[in-house]
């Protein structure tokens, strides 16, 4: 199936999300936003796309990493491709970033699901028809009954496990810029009141601050072990291996990484060489696509850790379902004043949807499971 062309296209909708100094999301008022469908297309017609940023497909990183790579080659081979193009980053001076090689091979996967009819998370090896979701809440906020006390970590936590119907819950903590964060202590006291407001039997996890010290981080993990949380993520800077070692074996809590940490599938088994982790966490947005993903769970099987996937979305979707090794999809992230469940306006379905038992299950659909409003797309370019 030879590759003839490769398209970006940007194109504008709206959002309710916000932007903090320090990067993190948290709900606003609605505003104007741009997002970019990638599409591969074959000599015969067959498409592959990828919802990304419009900065990761720029028309200079197409022409100069993608278009010479792909152009003329086969489609269904995406282990081939991937190292074509993976193999550019190191002399690309930082130009050619993961999140571009991951857009290329979630394309490229969508694409070889529709070739073969199937969808991606059974071409992978289907290991389950579908996930329980945890419910993964924005950062702590100071908004009136958003996430700005305990309390209304509490609330919202019971109206994710009584109403809607999650079976796990995972906080993320206040951070910078937000007033009085960071705090070990403060994050304590939120995940001491979702524990009283859940019952001692629903899974809790922690993302707190992602800088705290070695100190900082072993009073939170001992006190999260002693509320029977299930792990806690990215305390730390993950450039520290050792500090992830010396946090491993100096607490009872299971550590989760590493989420953002440069290095794709390699890194990873690092940390898992170095003893540095419990539990090991990918997200295909992170070590450059369902292709290196796949690799870090199936290494992480070997020494019957789990990985569980970072972050929402069809590609991530497709990898939790296709492996035996992990314990839930990660839904998110979710506050008071936003509701999930409603497509945006480029999507006809949103790629996760969750049954009232707390169940995201994988779609019958030949490629990723995206469903998209492809009229909106063409009608909205920029
Ligand atoms: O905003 O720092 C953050 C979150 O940690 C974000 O990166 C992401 O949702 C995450 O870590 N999920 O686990
Ligand atoms: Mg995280």
């Amino acid at each position: 199936m030879k590759i003839t062309d490769i398209t970006a296209l940007t194109f504008r909708h709206k959002t309710n999300t916000v932007r903090d100094s320090d990067g993190h999301g948290h709900p606003g008022p609605e505003s104007d936003t741009t997002s970019a469908l990638l599409t591969i297309t074959t000599e015969d017609g067959t498409t592959g796309h990828v919802i990304c940023r419009p900065g990761e497909v720029r028309e200079d990183l197409l022409d100069r990493f993608i278009r010479p790579n792909l152009l003329g080659q086969d489609a269904l081979c995406t282990e081939n491709l991937w190292y074509k193009v993976y193999k550019w980053q190191r002399l690309s001076g930082g130009q050619l970033l993961d999140r571009t090689l991951t857009a290329m091979d979630l394309a490229l996967w969508d694409l070889k699901g529709k070739a073969a009819g199937m969808p991606v998370w059974k071409l992978l090896g289907g290991a389950r028809p579908k996930i329980l979701a945890y419910g993964s809440t924005m950062c702590g906020d100071d908004l009136e009954n958003g996430l700005a006390t305990p309390e209304d970590y509490a609330r919202f936590a019971d109206w994710m496990v009584n109403t809607r119907g999650y079976k796990a819950v995972k906080l993320h903590g206040w951070m910078p810029p937000m007033p009085g964060a960071p705090d070990p202590k403060k994050d304590y006291k939120a995940c001491a009141a979702v524990r009283e407001a859940v019952g001692p039997d629903v899974p809790l996890m922690l993302d707190p601050h992602h800088f705290y010290t070695r100190t900082d981080t072993l009073w939170l993990a001992r006190k999260l072990a002693e509320l029977d949380f299930r792990w806690m993520e990215e305390p730390m800077e993950e450039a520290s291996i050792s500090s992830y070692k010396w946090l491993r074996d100096n607490t009872d809590l299971n550590i989760l990484g590493p989420e953002t940490m440069t290095g794709k599938h390699w890194i990873r088994g690092e940390y898992v060489k170095a003893d540095a982790i419990d539990l090991v966490r990918a997200g295909v947005w992170d070590v450059g696509g369902i292709t290196p993903a796949m690799k870090t769970a199936n290494m992480a099987e070997c020494f019957h850790m789990a990985t569980e996937m970072h972050g929402t979305g069809a590609g991530n979707l497709s990898v939790a379902l296709a492996i035996h090794n992990t314990s839930f999809y990660e839904r998110g992230l979710l506050h008071p004043f936003i509701d999930y469940d409603k497509p945006k306006e480029y999507q006809n379905r949103i790629d996760d949807e969750m049954d009232a038992d707390g169940y995201v299950h994988g779609r019958d659909d030949p490629g990723l499971g995206q469903d998209l409003n492809m009229d909106y797309i063409l009608a909205n370019q920029t």
